[in-house]
């Protein structure tokens, strides 16, 4: 078997014998994440992407990630390593099942969340993440209607802090839907101390009981300002490895 360390060195070199960038998706592996020319999330990386030289993107990540980049960079190939590597919730509405709500409610404006194929977010009007969601929907005029596809939990949570009433989808990701309170509620009585930051993907019950909403992004960026040291994280389990790395003095549980 190949060592770690030596795929690694090798990954690197013909890196740079191809021009290529390596993107991280925060929710990768740590071995993953150590070869990386960025981490972050799907829009920061493809944005970082497109601003290089690079002829080649190696998106570290899920389809609709990669279909991102190519989006943001048409001129570069964008290579994903796992070709099978999809995202439910993107699986879980297409193009033409957007286009029969759309004609349900012809006068609505569609927002998209990222997490979805590039044919969904042809048919959408605007495009959103779950960092810039609440102003994204928050830019439409208040008096249109506004469809909002395919996350029903963000979308809850969006229609909660905007105030505006959104036709939601019942798409949601799998990972966030096996967490319950009862394991939030345990991981709380373990660590009494702890935080609990969720990811907006998470179920309002979830959300209600959480001290911070915060997407990837934002809970790489807030954990390196507040002072708080220990933190139960309800998201994927591969945020633990940038939390850690970012931050060895702070206390992380993974929900
Ligand atoms: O936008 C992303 O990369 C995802 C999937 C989630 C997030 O909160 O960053």
């Amino acid at each position: 078997m190949i060592e770690d360390s030596e795929l690694q060195k090798e990954i690197i070199k013909i890196k740079k014998d191809i021009n290529a960038v390596i993107l991280v998706h925060n929710y990768e592996r740590d071995e993953v994440q150590d070869i990386a020319d960025y981490i972050g999330d799907s829009l920061g990386l493809s944005r970082q992407a497109a601003k290089t030289n690079a002829k080649i993107i190696v998106f570290c990540g899920v389809y609709f990630m990669a279909e991102t980049a190519s989006i943001l960079s048409p001129d570069k190939i964008v290579l994903l390593p796992e070709k099978d590597a999809g995202c439910p919730m993107a699986e879980m509405i297409t193009a033409s099942e957007l286009r029969s709500l759309k004609k349900q409610h012809p006068d609505a404006t569609v927002v998209c969340y990222v997490n979805s194929s590039a044919e969904v977010k042809a048919e959408s009007d605007l495009c959103c993440t779950s960092a810039n969601a609440d102003k994204v929907v928050l830019s439409v005029a208040p008096d249109k209607k506004i469809i909002f596809v395919p996350d029903i939990n963000l979308g809850k949570y969006v229609a909660k802090i905007t105030n505006r009433n959104l036709i939601l989808w019942n798409g949601y990701c799998p990972t966030h839907a096996a967490l319950s309170t009862e394991d939030i509620i345990k991981a709380k009585k373990l660590h009494p101390f702890a935080r609990v930051w969720s990811h907006p993907e998470c179920s309002p019950e979830i959300l209600n009981i959480s001290d911070r909403i915060l997407s990837t992004g934002q809970m790489t960026t807030t954990c390196q300002k507040s002072e708080e040291e220990e933190i139960i994280i309800a998201t994927e389990m591969g945020m633990m490895c940038r939390l850690v790395r970012d931050n060895p003095h702070k206390k992380f549980y993974l929900a």
